[in-house]
């Protein structure tokens, strides 16, 4: 027979491993590293991502931006949930923060869109015709349910390529096929989220 006390811990368990289980993305907002990505596993296989080496079971390289980096958003006044990081004002394809590639994959973290409305912009130049650009945006929601959206603009800044859910918290854009010249990424969302961008250019 199960008393009442005896039901009452095992209902006080369940619902720590719960709340354990929902924490996965740590208590800094920012989402846990991908496998194979920067920072992430590597693969059971002992590889990463392209560009990305498996060190002691961590994918290292590939962070680009080592000032980004380094110091992750500007934090003014510490501790407090602000909007600027350092790429800040980025709104338009004027004031876009350009991208620096390592072979072909550029990486930022740390990222937010912030406030609401906020439109974040970046710049990457293709230098041969065909070449294809992925830009994927893997976000964790500040206010609640907001969803993040990429998309790739050309040098006019007409869209090109508009992102698709590719994960639970992520999209991707593509663009294929395209002639030399300077790309824009776009990122905006119906909320306030941190985010990651990656992106990739080929050839
Ligand atoms: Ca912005």
């Amino acid at each position: 027979m199960i008393t009442l006390q005896t039901w009452a811990r095992a209902s006080v368990s369940v619902a720590i491993l719960v709340t354990a289980a929902a924490c996965g993305g740590g208590d800094d907002g920012i989402p846990d590293p991908e496998q194979g990505g920067v920072r992430g596993k590597c693969f059971a296989d002992g590889t990463c991502n392209p560009t990305l080496t498996c060190v002691d079971g961590i994918c290292l390289g590939g962070v680009v931006d080592a000032a980004m980096d380094a110091t992750g958003p500007v934090d003014t006044p510490p501790d407090s949930l602000v909007c600027d990081t350092q790429f800040e004002p980025n709104e338009t394809t004027a004031a876009a923060h350009a991208l620096a590639f390592t072979g072909t994959a550029a990486s930022l973290m740390n990222l937010m869109v912030c406030p609401t409305g906020d439109i974040d912009m970046f710049s990457l130049t293709a230098t041969g015709a065909g070449t294809s650009i992925v830009a994927t945006v893997t976000y964790t929601a500040i206010t609640p349910s907001a969803v993040g959206a990429v998309a790739i603009l050309d040098a006019a800044g007409v869209l090109v390529a508009s992102g698709q859910v590719t994960g639970a918290n992520a999209q991707t854009a593509t663009a294929s096929g395209r002639a030399a010249g300077t790309y824009y990424v776009r990122v905006l969302g119906n909320g306030t989220f941190r985010y990651k961008l990656d992106v990739t250019r080929t050839p």
